[in-house]
Parts: structure tokens; sequence; C-alpha cells
């Protein structure tokens, strides 16, 4: 089944908004299959940025990420990429429909509380950079009938 890399970004975590953003995933019917709290290094940052090191904000993305731990965590389901990205809302809270987790809980685009793959293989990519294979567990919650067909 399909996965994504989700990170709960130093301002979720500071606003105590963590046990908020899990539930919503855990109450659409994905599985987590990985979680770790972690203080992200430089070195990590930058990897998982790297797309965007020529933009203008991307040392302030760094110095933002690295600047208090993240919850970093590997949810599982059907389309669960994009529907992640669903649940998230657009890149701008400002922008981002009410409902989303953007939407509901930012107010700038720098502070936008939640990082989620963009695409399977980007997922794929970032699940590897943030995770050892034996920090995934493969698992089948007891609620899975009930969840899917
Ligand atoms: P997303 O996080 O929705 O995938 P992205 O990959 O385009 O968005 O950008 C990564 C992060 O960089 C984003 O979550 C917030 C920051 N960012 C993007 N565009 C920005 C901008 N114009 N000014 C400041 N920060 C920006
Ligand atoms: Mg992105």
């Amino acid at each position: 089944m399909e996965r994504t890399f989700i990170a709960i970004k130093p301002d979720g975590v500071q606003r105590g908004l963590v046990g908020e953003i899990i539930n919503r995933f855990q109450q659409k019917g994905f599985i987590l299959v990985g979680m770790k709290f972690m203080q992200v290094s430089r070195e990590l940052a930058e990897e998982h940025y790297g797309v965007h090191r020529d933009r203008p904000f991307f040392n302030g993305l760094v110095d933002f990420i690295t600047s208090s731990p993240v919850v970093a965590m590997v949810w599982e389901g059907d389309g669960v990429v994009a529907s992640a990205r669903k649940l998230i809302g657009a890149t701008n809270p400002l922008a981002a429909e009410p409902g989303t987790i953007r939407g509901d809980f930012g107010a700038n685009i720098g502070r936008n509380i939640i990082h989620g793959s963009d695409a399977v293989e980007t997922a794929q990519q970032e699940i590897a950079l943030w995770f050892t294979k034996d920090e995934l567990i493969t698992w089948q919650p007891t609620m899975m009938p009930w969840v899917y067909e």
C-alpha cells in the first residue's frame, strides 16, 4: 500500500498541535507505520529541501526546520500521498481552505505547521531519507475491515 512522509514542523510542535494533527490522520483511516520526535540536523534539512536550494527563502527554511524539534512520521493507505496533501491544505495557510490543517491553524507561509510529500516518488525518497527500514513497522490494525471494503 502507498506511504507518505509527514513532518510536524517546529511551529506545530511548539504550538501544541501534535495530538490534533495526528488525530486527523488517524480519523481519516490512515495507518501510522513510523514516528519519531527529533532535532533535525542542517545536513538533513538541506537534503530534504534540496529542490528549493536556489530559492530566496531556502536559508530561512533550513533555519526554521532546524530551530526546534519536529515529529517525523510515515503514514500508509490507499492514495495517502495526494489525500494527505488535501488534509494539509495549500502551501500558504492564508490561501488554505478552512478544514485543512494549514487553513485551520496557520497564518503565514513561513510557519505552515506541517510537511507532506508532494508525489509518490518524492514520498519514497523522503521516507528513505528520514527513516531506516527497521524504523518502519508493517502491521494490520484490527479496524482495517471497517475502513476498507
Ligand atoms: P509545500 O510545503 O506545500 O510542499 P513547497 O514544497 O513549495 O510547499 O515549499 C516548501 C516550504 O517552503 C513550504 O512549506 C514553505 C516554504 N515556502 C514555500 N514558498 C515560500 C515562499 N514564497 N516564501 C517563504 N517560504 C516559502
Ligand atoms: Mg513541497
